[in-house]
């Protein structure tokens, strides 16, 4: 082959490369087992997920039937008794919110509202409503670091919020090797760390707090396709840190289950 050839080809390899998709992804992977599953309420269109003490917090979506709800994270013996416990507490949303992210600060519950800009307080004991507070944008995922609140609205953006009054802070591009993760939706402060599910997607993202950066995810795409779920809005969407357990419960939209992962030791 002569040198003009070679260049030829070469010049064309290059551009075929240059046309090739750039890779979507490539935060490290995150090795992790499941300890335990248990029931999930098929009915909770979950939006937001959160582990106090022995108790699981939960937002469930959609107009008309939203709800924040708790249940103990142990369970009766016995199939049907699990299928039919009853929620240890639960509060009904107004029919014009449709509930998304929940987070815990203090004795306070903070619950997002999907395109409503109404952030609604509740009190952790009782879930009795105590006041709401409007914001600009979209309610996707809530979490807290435990001292602001964090939101996510479907884009690639962070927004830190004062709890008080819930103006915003600070914001946070979320980056993967150069490239912008978006979707971003219910998320999880734990460790120093971001968790974030992406919306139709079966990974959970390590974001670190101070630059954005992707630092590895988790793909549940296993965990998932064990469920057999026929609706494709049945997305993963779910990520509790359960301190006690020291390890996440993980979920998703009206998933009949919900298991406990435990990340392997030199990731967590
Ligand atoms: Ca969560």
């Amino acid at each position: 082959m002569n040198q003009f050839l070679t260049a030829l080809l070469c010049t064309s390899l290059l551009c075929i490369a240059n046309l090739l998709p750039v890779t979507a992804h490539a935060a490290a992977p995150i090795s992790f087992e499941v300890l335990t599953e248990r029931t999930h309420k098929p009915t909770l269109f979950t939006q937001g997920l959160l582990v106090d003490g022995d108790h699981f917090y939960e937002s469930s979506g959609l107009y008309n039937q939203s709800l924040l709800v708790t249940y103990p994270i142990a369970e009766p013996a016995g199939t049907w008794a699990k299928i039919s416990a009853p929620f240890t507490k639960k509060q009904a949303v107004p029919a014009r919110y449709f509930a998304e992210g929940l987070a815990l600060l203090g004795d306070k519950l903070y619950l997002l509202t999907w395109q409503e800009q109404t952030l609604l307080i509740y009190d952790k004991t009782t879930l009795n409503y105590q006041k709401s507070i409007s914001y600009e944008g979209e309610g996707w995922g809530l979490t807290s670091d435990g001292k602001q609140l964090i939101r996510s609205d479907g884009s690639d953006t962070l927004y830190f919020h004062n709890a008080d009054d819930f103006s915003v802070t600070k914001t946070l591009k979320i980056i993967d090797q150069g490239n912008a993760v978006t979707q971003l939706n219910e998320l999880e402060f734990t460790g120093g760390f971001i968790w974030a599910n992406i919306w139709h997607q079966d990974r959970i993202v390590k974001i670190d707090p101070t630059t954005g950066e992707a630092v590895g995810e988790m793909n549940l795409s296993a965990v998932k396709q064990k469920l057999q779920l026929t609706n494709s809005e049945q997305v993963l969407n779910g990520i509790a840190w359960d301190e006690k357990r020291q390890a996440f419960w993980i979920t998703g939209k009206n998933w009949p289950k919900m298991f406990l992962v435990k990340l392997k030791p030199s990731q967590s």
